[in-house]
């Protein structure tokens, strides 16, 4: 069955690659009927061009109104080159740019301007872009036409042939997108996991692979809109705003990531409990349940770092409040510290509907501030969330801020929670406009009533171009288009804003409360740059073996939009997942950057401790993760500094390698630590390709020379298959149940020396959790040859850690003797194994915060 499936599916490619070689030459992407503008005056000034432009014929009125005169804005700064091409007037909505916080220091090694090359053509008026040193053009929009209407803005560049585009998302796909066939809408969406539709998040950024290099292309808009992959080109169709671009020459992919962060906000510092393993269901009855799956871990001995609440604690599911009977304060307030004394953390869900209540100081006192969303007759807008008839907060509106920080400063005073998830910020709303306005009491919960239809369909102003929004019009189960925000904007404009806008709200409220900390903020819906304040996981994903696979591309492709710290729900969200299931996504999800198990409600249970194999499993896989975690929290300082990705996507590692190019089935955990777990039912091994290099097995050291094929072996009760690559050292930590206790344990390195007998690696330290680490932190940098090993670098922070063992892969011969610091082993600290060719010293006592040397 399967297999006819594709058959069809690959015979319809055929047939429609046929038909578009037919029309090639005959037809332009795009709207070959409108007359385009042209250059009518231009002004140079260094590397900048300002220039006005002008409707070259009649307008086609197209999509509305043509605007005669826009102008052109071309500009270099230190991270990108940037296209603008606005109305002359200025009318037209742009992004503030207070919602960024560019990384202000950045310095491309080689300054952009040297490296991509601006020209025009005159008239009719298009562009491209190249690099200088090759002259390879890398966007080119001659042969389309530039559209600019009131409320339709288009324009198309030519791909090579099966160009290798990464990003444009959210979106559940492959890695790679489909050259000739994809539409990315842009428009913000609560949807449980549909395959190639537009999901929660905005990212229309993307990078592409061409002979090795690799550049980047992002768009600034917040409007609604479509990006087309088809006919060899990309298409932009947006029905509003500027059409602002940024080009990023890489030359490879993270210097693109480094050159993008640098733009839209590099990745805010994660705190170091947060890679622990974390807990949550929908569905938690009480806090007597809650309390039973902390003990049940413990007993279990899974590691359990953060215990959560999806909003079954609220009373009545209203933010910043408890359900008086089944999650009393009083036990809840005892739950926490007694978590706090465990050293386990606790993070809870909020929403930003605020349900209309007048005796709920969160309502009445957003009336009285004035901060909610507004229908246009000025009434506050009404939508349906959980707590029935709610209210919006409008990100835009002078007193929100304020408002937000006072209700989450005395809930927490109450409740002292480490860390808030802010969830149904597309806005979600389940009826369709301000259905509350005219209505009281409490409607019917749509999840509750069977015979509950959405209210009465209303209709909202629709632009005259339709994207895709997989929902049909815009206003459908969110706030409508025309509601207003206080500063005159309406939803329109700034809906794909608005998880964006409450993730700047919550962390600066978060920081208001502990300045000192770093916050913890998890968010649904995100928007380019939104890795600055928080993370985010990917959505009520499905419990399928299919989105099990997914989700390993809906990772890699938040690494590209400067959101590292991402996972997708362990086990699955919706429907009942299976023991096996659960087992293979723990091996996974043991290694996502953020590893939560998450839950639907009336969804079977699925801790990790409910069936024996899981549990096994999952003992093996997160203390696996522990052990790796200095190496990994590593990872997470240079996505902060230089936005290089915690997980690494084989295309972006392997460029030349044009196997490498669709494989999202496989990934790097930082440059050194390959990843191949199992994704189908039944099978008990991975078929792994192995890339170019020398690569040891992790858990038996046996060592492979790459490229190649190979079979490894993963038995239900195995673990995930796992290659270390020559070249890399790994430094690890002995791991306990919590990284409280970790992060006192001794450490260990793990050397994989490459063919030239040589491996580098570094470690960052610091304490964990200080927002300002000052000069409190310590970079250390491992050298390693056949001959010995050495750390150096700046040790500013104490860590009192020891280094206990080294163990080295790939030397050749044995060494006699070893020598630390100048002071002669005993033999029975080291011992050589021959044909593994491994060396480990073990019983060491080297300090973590100086300087060492040991040669062999
Ligand atoms: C399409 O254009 C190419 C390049 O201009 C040309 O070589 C080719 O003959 C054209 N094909 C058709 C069907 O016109
Ligand atoms: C690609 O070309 C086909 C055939 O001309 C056309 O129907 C389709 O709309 C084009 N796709 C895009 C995204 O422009
Ligand atoms: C293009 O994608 C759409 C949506 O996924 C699909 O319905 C259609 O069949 C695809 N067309 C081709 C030619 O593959
Ligand atoms: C890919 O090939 C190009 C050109 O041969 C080379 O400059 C580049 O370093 C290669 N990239 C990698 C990651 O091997
Ligand atoms: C915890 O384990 C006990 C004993 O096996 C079991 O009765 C209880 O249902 C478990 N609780 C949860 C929430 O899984
Ligand atoms: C307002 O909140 C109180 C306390 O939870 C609740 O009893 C009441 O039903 C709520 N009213 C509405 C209209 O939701
Ligand atoms: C509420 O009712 C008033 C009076 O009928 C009407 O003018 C207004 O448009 C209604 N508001 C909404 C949002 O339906
Ligand atoms: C969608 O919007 C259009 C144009 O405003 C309207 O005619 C149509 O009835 C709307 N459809 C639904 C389902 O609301
Ligand atoms: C999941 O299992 C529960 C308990 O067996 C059942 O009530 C529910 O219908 C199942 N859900 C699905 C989506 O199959
Ligand atoms: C040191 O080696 C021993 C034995 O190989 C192992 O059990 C232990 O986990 C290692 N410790 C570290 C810190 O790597
Ligand atoms: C390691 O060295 C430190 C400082 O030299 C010493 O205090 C500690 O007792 C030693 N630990 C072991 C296990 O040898
Ligand atoms: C809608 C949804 O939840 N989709 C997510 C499912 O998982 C993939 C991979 O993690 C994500 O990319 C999707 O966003």
């Amino acid at each position: 069955m399967v297999q006819w499936q594709s058959l069809i599916y690959f015979g319809l490619l055929g047939i429609s690659s046929l038909v578009h070689a037919q029309y090639r030459n005959s037809t332009q992407v795009g709207s070959s009927n409108c007359p385009g503008y042209r250059i009518i005056e231009i002004q140079n000034q260094g590397d900048s061009i300002h220039s006005k432009l002008s409707l070259r014929d009649q307008p086609c009125n197209q999509y509305g109104k043509d605007v005669k005169d826009i102008v052109l804005d071309v500009s270099y700064d230190n991270s990108r080159l940037r296209v603008k091409i606005s109305d002359a007037e200025h009318k037209h909505w742009e992004v503030p740019a207070n919602l960024w916080t560019p990384d202000i220091n950045y310095r491309s090694k080689i300054s952009i301007n040297q490296l991509l090359e601006f020209s025009y053509v005159q008239n009719p008026f298009s562009f491209s872009v190249k690099r200088k040193n090759t002259g390879e053009v890398i966007f080119d929009t001659a042969g389309h036409r530039l559209v600019f209407e009131d409320q339709y803005l288009e324009l198309s560049s030519t791909l090579p042939d099966d160009a290798n585009i990464y990003g444009l998302g959210e979106v559940v796909d492959t890695f790679r997108r489909n050259p000739t066939n994809t539409t990315q809408t842009m428009w913000a969406r609560d949807a449980a996991d549909p395959v190639r539709e537009n999901v929660y998040g905005i990212h229309p950024f993307y990078i592409e692979l061409r002979g090795g290099k690799a550049h980047g292309v992002q768009i600034l808009n917040s409007y609604g809109m479509d990006v087309f992959l088809a006919n060899q080109s990309i298409t932009y169709k947006a029905i509003g705003g500027v059409l602002d671009f940024s080009f990023y020459p890489g030359p490879d992919a993270y210097e693109v990531i480094n050159q993008y962060t640098a733009t839209v906000g590099r990745p805010h510092q994660i705190a170091y409990w947060s890679l622990g393993f974390h807990q949550c269901k929908y569905g938690y009855v009480d806090i007597d349940e809650v309390e039973s799956v902390v003990r049940n871990y413990s007993l279990a001995k899974i590691p359990l770092e953060t215990m959560w609440t999806d909003i079954d604690y609220m009373d009545m599911f209203k933010d910043f409040t408890l359900d008086p009977i089944n999650y009393p304060l009083d036990r809840v307030q005892k739950f926490i510290s007694k978590l706090h004394q465990d050293n386990q953390k606790y993070v809870v869900i909020i929403d930003p509907a605020i349900g209309r209540n007048e005796s709920y100081p969160a309502w009445i006192e957003g009336v009285e501030q004035d901060v909610f969303i507004k229908n246009p007759d000025g009434s506050i807008y009404i939508g349906q969330v959980w707590p029935g008839y709610t209210a919006f907060p409008d990100w835009f509106a002078s007193n929100t801020d304020s408002w937000w920080t006072t209700q989450i400063a005395r809930f927490m005073k109450d409740v002292p929670v480490d860390g808030l998830w802010i969830d149904m910020n597309e806005p979600s709303s389940f009826c369709t406009g301000s259905c509350g306005s005219n209505r009281t009491g409490i409607p019917p919960y749509p999840w509750l009533d069977p015979n509950y239809k959405p209210d009465i369909p209303q209709t909202f102003p629709e632009p005259p171009y339709a994207i895709h929004n997989a929902y049909g019009n815009l206003s459908v189960k969110t706030v409508s288009t025309d509601a207003l925000h206080q500063n005159g904007l309406t939803e329109y404009q700034v809906h794909n804003l608005y998880g964006h806008m409450e993730a700047i709200a919550t962390r600066k409220s978060l920081l208001s409360i502990e300045p000192k900390k770093r916050p913890f903020v998890l968010g649904r819906s995100t928007f380019s740059g939104s890795g600055a304040y928080e993370g985010h996981w990917t959505g009520d994903n499905w419990s399928t073996w299919e989105l099990l696979k997914y989700s390993i591309s809906g990772v890699l492709s938040f690494q590209m939009f400067g959101i590292p710290y991402v996972g997708a729900d362990i086990c699955g969200f919706n429907g009942n997942t299976t023991e096996e299931l659960c087992l293979r996504w723990i091996q996974l999800g043991s290694l996502y950057p953020f590893s939560r198990n998450h839950n639907g409600k009336g969804s079977i249970g699925q801790e990790l401790y409910l069936w024996e194999s899981v549990a096994e499993a999952s003992r093996k896989a997160l203390y696996t993760r522990y052990e790796l975690l200095p190496y990994m929290y590593t990872l997470f300082q240079h996505a902060h500094e230089i936005g290089y990705p915690v997980w690494r996507p084989l295309p972006f590692e392997f460029p030349n390698d044009s196997e490498m190019l669709n494989n999202d089935v496989q990934f790097l955990v930082g440059p050194g630590i390959l990843v191949s777990p199992v994704l189908a039912e039944g099978a008990t091994s991975v078929d792994v390709q192995i890339p170019e290099g020398k690569w040891y097995d992790f858990y038996s050291w046996e060592s492979v020379s790459g490229p190649t094929k190979q079979t490894v072996s993963a038995p239900l009760n195995g673990r995930i298959p796992l290659h270390l690559r020559g070249g890399h050292i790994i430094t690890t930590q002995e791991p306990s149940i919590t990284l409280t206790q970790s992060r006192k344990n001794p450490f260990g390195l793990l050397v994989a020396l490459d063919e030239m007998d040589s491996a580098k690696g570094d470690l960052y330290l610091d304490d964990g959790e200080s927002l300002q680490v000052g000069k409190e932190y310590s970079s250390i940098f491992y050298r390693a040859t056949s001959r010995g090993i050495n750390s150096n670098g700046y040790f500013g922070y104490q860590s009192n850690g020891m280094l206990k063992n080294i163990t080295i892969l790939g030397l050749k011969k044995q060494p006699s003797k070893v020598v630390v610091n100048g002071r002669l082993l005993s033999t029975s600290q080291f011992s050589y194994d021959t044909d593994k060719a491994t060396f480990i010293i073990t019983q060491l006592n080297i300090s973590m915060d100086k300087s060492f040397n040991v040669a062999f």
